[in-house]
């Protein structure tokens, strides 16, 4: 397949807001992941506003007079869409969409149009689409209806090549449909789960792009789609994996993120219930990543709502190869010790005190310490192994030291 050229990439700004949740350095770092959703999504980002306040306007999220910087600067440099990163109420999108005249973009919209380019499988796609529409339901009166002939590109897109539909009473009917289509499907994938016998279930979760499936593929000799984008994954993968002379069953499923989505979450119940089922979890953690503290508080969120919080829980700490910490001089006072200072035997210590034998350092990609993984993922699942089999448990001896 031929590579996108730079041309082929829709011009787009991106708009954030500072205020006392969210200081400069975090709204830089929100801006920086809304940079890889645009660029995941096709566009390419020309420039970044940013405004502090501290009461958002009710009529446009940001300030009038920062309103009109943009709006010129739309003008002058023919920009497609204006990304905004925190949600826009639909009053807010329509006001914004008038003054501007571009596509105007939330974090929720740009990453449902990921999910609908991403989504391989008609289950995917009917999931994707009804998020999709669940969302534009309240927003349709007036949408781009003036950009008529600007259609497509970012946030049109439903799954497939087709183009979402903008008319509310299509748009209601096919919720329903796809509604009831859900339905049947859920029921199927519950009942093809109730086949797979009582084996135990493991599940790898975690934030999008911190390698799940790498560490899949390299766990199952299986071949799951992984790329540096974000959502590579839509779809739940299961396979059967052996360790020693011991077998379960282990799933690969969609990523999670900040801000994930609510009417996705929903929608992807199905394909979440993997999660939900599992008897053991691994939650996989990007530790080269600036930010990947608060991955994890975003993943433990998502695993609250789909009540999953309280699962047997080892944490993957994955990509150490990749782990770069500053270096600061022994007798450097001044330096403040920040996360960014951290050097990994900080941060395994940090873990291991909070967490214990919880915590694995790994890399999926080098092939580093799964040794390590494959006897603690071991242990875990012989115990509950043992625990559902009492009476076949000979077939693991305690000494089994050949993984
Ligand atoms: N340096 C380094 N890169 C890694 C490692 N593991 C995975 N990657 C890379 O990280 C990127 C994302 O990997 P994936 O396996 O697709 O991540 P994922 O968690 O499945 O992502 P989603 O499906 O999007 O949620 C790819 O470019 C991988 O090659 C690792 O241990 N070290
Ligand atoms: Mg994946």
């Amino acid at each position: 397949m031929l590579e996108k050229k730079a041309t082929d990439y829709e011009k787009a700004v991106l708009i954030g807001v500072i205020n006392k949740d969210q200081n400069e350095t975090k709204v830089a770092e929100y801006l920086d992941e809304l940079e890889f959703l645009t660029f995941t999504a096709g566009g390419e980002v020309i420039h970044r506003f940013t405004q502090r306040m501290d009461i958002p306007n009710p009529k446009t999220l940001i300030g009038s007079g920062k309103m009109e910087e943009v709006e010129q600067y739309v003008k002058q440099n023919d920009i497609g869409s204006v990304i905004f990163d925190d949600e826009l109420s639909p009053a807010q999108q329509r006001n914004i969409e008038k003054q501007l005249r571009c596509k105007i973009i939330d974090r929720t919209s740009l990453i449902l149009d990921i999910f609908a380019q991403r989504a391989q499988t008609s289950y995917a796609r009917t999931q994707v689409e009804l998020a999709q529409y669940e969302y534009l339901l309240p927003r349709l009166t007036g949408l781009w209806t003036h950009l008529e002939r600007q259609k497509g590109g970012i946030g049109m897109r439903g799954p497939g090549e087709t183009e979402i539909e903008t008319d509310r009473r299509i748009v209601r009917d096919r919720i329903s449909l796809l509604k009831k289509k859900l339905t049947k499907i859920d029921r199927q994938m519950e009942t093809q789960r109730g086949n797979r016998g009582a084996l135990v279930r493991v599940a790898l979760v975690g934030y999008t792009n911190v390698g799940k499936s790498t560490l899949m593929n390299v766990v199952s000799k299986s071949d799951v789609f992984a790329e540096n984008k974000l959502f590579a994954t839509l779809d739940t993968t299961v396979r059967k994996v052996v360790i020693g002379n011991l077998p379960f069953l282990l799933s690969d499923t969609v990523g999670f993120i900040r801000k994930l989505p609510t009417q996705l979450v929903e929608s992807f119940k199905s394909t979440l219930d993997e999660v939900r089922e599992a008897d053991l979890l691994l939650h996989v953690v990007d530790i080269s990543h600036p930010n990947f503290e608060e991955h994890i508080a975003s993943v433990n969120k998502i695993l609250d709502e789909i009540k999953s919080a309280d699962k047997k829980t080892i944490m993957v700490f994955n990509k150490i190869d990749q782990y770069k910490a500053e270096i600061i001089e022994e007798d450097d006072l001044v330096t403040e010790r920040t996360q960014a200072h951290f050097t990994l035997a900080d941060w395994k210590k940090t873990w291991f005190n909070k967490i214990g034998d919880r915590a694995l350092f790994i890399s999926a990609l080098n092939k580093e310490n799964l040794d390590d993984f494959r006897k603690r993922v071991y242990d875990e699942v012989r115990d509950i192994h043992v625990t559902r089999f009492p009476y076949n448990n000979f077939l693991y001896p305690e000494h089994l030291d050949q993984y």
